[in-house]
């Protein structure tokens, strides 16, 4: 099955148990991947590597039950033990050529940006998609940046072909603003993993995107 990128759907979705509500991980990637969520990212900070690898062998399962793409934040070498369709790396992470030296042409690469020498370099490097954000600020990400606001949604829509999606505080009452920027895929964490109704989450999202 071909990977699927932003631009190809609308919404991502990112794990994050702490913000889950006691729901285990199988059961909120169950709930996303019903309600359609079609790119799924693991990314769990605070687990140990051995607890993450088996937790992506689960998710990889699940994932391929919905024929959805499954993306792991970080981890290059969880990503290919469990043969995961990409990996999502920040600034600060294995940089890219290296990430694409290890994993070669198959999988993915998505690369966090926060400013437009950033976004042409990840081109400029092969990334397949790339971060936009945060767009509004977040409780979510401990090491977050100041937010980059809509200007930076504008300027990539405009001026970058490759697939991105827009990340960081994105919620139901304010996706409609970041679509009127460009952003045609959004990553949402807190609103999704934390709402009571995980598919009505996703639902209203859905509805409040596409107007
Ligand atoms: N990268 C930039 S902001 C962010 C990540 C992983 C967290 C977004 O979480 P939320 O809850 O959707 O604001
Ligand atoms: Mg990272």
């Amino acid at each position: 099955m071909p990977v699927i990128l932003p631009g190809q759907t609308d919404l991502y979705a990112l794990t994050d148990e702490g913000l889950s509500r006691g729901r285990s991980l199988e059961e909120v990637a169950r709930a996303l991947l019903g309600a359609g969520i079609r790119i799924l990212q693991y990314r769990e900070k605070r687990k140990k590597d051995g607890e993450k690898l088996e937790q992506c062998r689960l998710l990889r399962r699940i994932t391929r039950e919905y024929n959805a793409c499954f993306i792991i934040d970080d981890h290059v070498d969880i990503a290919m033990l469990c043969e995961a369709d990409g990996v999502h790396v920040g600034q600060e992470d294995i940089p890219l050529t290296d990430v694409r030296a290890l994993v070669g042409s198959s999988m993915c690469i998505g690369v966090s940006t926060h400013a437009p020498e950033q976004a042409l370099a990840a081109v400029q490097g092969g990334a397949d998609y790339i971060g936009v954000g945060p767009v509004y600020a977040t409780q979510t990400k401990e090491d977050v940046c100041a937010p980059v606001g809509l200007n930076y949604v504008d300027w990539v829509s405009s001026h970058i072909s490759l697939p991105f999606v827009c990340i960081g505080g994105i919620k139901a009452h304010n996706i409609h603003e970041v679509v009127a920027h460009g952003g045609t895929c959004c990553a949402l964490v807190s609103e999704f993993v934390s709402a009571d109704d995980i598919a009505q989450a996703v639902e209203k999202v859905r509805r409040a995107m596409h107007g």
